[in-house]
């Protein structure tokens, strides 16, 4: 079957794409199984007028009616949101069987990048990564995110991730896979709730330029024969909007316990975990959560506004100077 049979590309986002204009590509599996409903829909609206207001089109992806979704309308969105966990949270091995089964899918980090690289966008926006669970060395327990994260060009806006995760264990994991871990404005990796995880990052970048330079020499058609995938881009968490560390700590060892307790494991471990640290901590958490997802919206589309810009006059202008 051909792309144009699978694929629906909304009409904003299409003519944005055909026009070489900034698009920044979103997850739904934040919607479905990330945070509860209303708050949801309501923080995935103003995620895309985030990107709307920086200058770019936001492109939000799901799986329905067996088609691969490229943006959705609010009507959609809303779908997703209500109907939570009874979607099909979709990754790289799930694709195929819920576009046969024609059931509604909810696109993971790993399955956003997959349908942003077939529509041709090359920035995305979410909270945070999978990673490299804590026990992983029994459990074998590694999102697919990373994978994904080492085959796929897009470059994903994050606010690190989660201390649910091994995070040293996942920047190994991401250094031996080839995968650039960039810091935006730190040097620091942030984990999703704090802005430092204690881990570093592989280079900062001050400035939206900077990162697409990266990414325009990554992409560059010169060195398609080294098939480079993806990059992450780890913005901190507003430092207002910071949770206190032990606060999170607390929360973090008290939903590993009851999720070993309960015997969880597989594709549900990560949104159970993340449903225990969000009402063991509050609203406080949710705040949090929905500051830094926006933020990450907002930085991702300057990155590719930017990114649109070189692109435009070819990669030679994006090393040279400024005009
Ligand atoms: N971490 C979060 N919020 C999320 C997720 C992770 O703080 O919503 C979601 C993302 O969609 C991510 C997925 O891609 O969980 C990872 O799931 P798994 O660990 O099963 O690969
Ligand atoms: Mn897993």
């Amino acid at each position: 079957m051909s792309l144009e049979n699978l694929i629906d590309v909304q009409e904003d986002v299409a003519q944005a794409l055909a026009a070489g204009r900034p698009v920044v590509a979103l997850e739904s599996t934040i919607i479905s199984h990330g945070m509860p409903y209303p708050q949801n829909v309501q923080t995935a609206q103003a995620v895309q007028a985030d990107v709307r207001a920086a200058g770019a089109v936001p492109a939000t992806m799901a799986l329905m009616d067996g088609r691969l979704k490229v943006g959705l309308s609010d009507e959609q969105v809303e779908r997703l949101g209500l109907e939570g966990q009874a979607v099909v949270k979709v990754s790289r091995r799930d694709l195929a069987r819920v576009l046969a089964s024609g059931a509604t899918g909810a696109t993971t980090v790993a399955a956003t990048m997959m349908l942003a690289a077939l529509a041709g966008i090359r920035v995305f926006a979410t909270g945070g990564i999978g990673g490299v669970h804590r026990g992983a060395p029994q459990s074998f327990d590694i999102s697919a995110d990373l994978q994904e994260l080492a085959r796929t060009p897009v470059l994903v806006v994050c606010a690190g991730a989660k201390s649910i995760l091994d995070l040293p264990l996942t920047l190994e994991y991401l250094e031996t896979q080839g995968v650039p871990v960039l810091g935006y404005q730190t040097d620091r990796f942030p984990a999703f709730f704090t802005r430092d995880s204690g881990l570093v990052v592989d280079a900062r970048m001050d400035t939206p330029e900077q990162v697409a330079r990266v990414m325009t020499m990554q992409w560059a058609p010169g060195l398609s024969a080294l098939r480079m995938g993806g990059i992450v881009l780890a913005n901190p968490i507003p430092a207002a909007q910071a949770m206190p560390q032990a606060a999170i700590d607390a929360a973090v060892a008290q939903a590993l316990a009851e999720a070993q307790a309960q015997g969880i494991v597989g594709k549900a471990a990560t949104p159970f975990l993340l449903a225990r640290v969000n009402a063991l901590t509050g609203g406080h958490s949710l705040s949090s959560n929905v500051a830094l997802v926006r933020h990450n919206a907002h930085v991702a589309a300057q990155v590719a506004v930017c990114f649109s810009r070189f692109c435009a006059v070819g990669p030679a202008a994006a090393g040279g100077a400024q005009p």
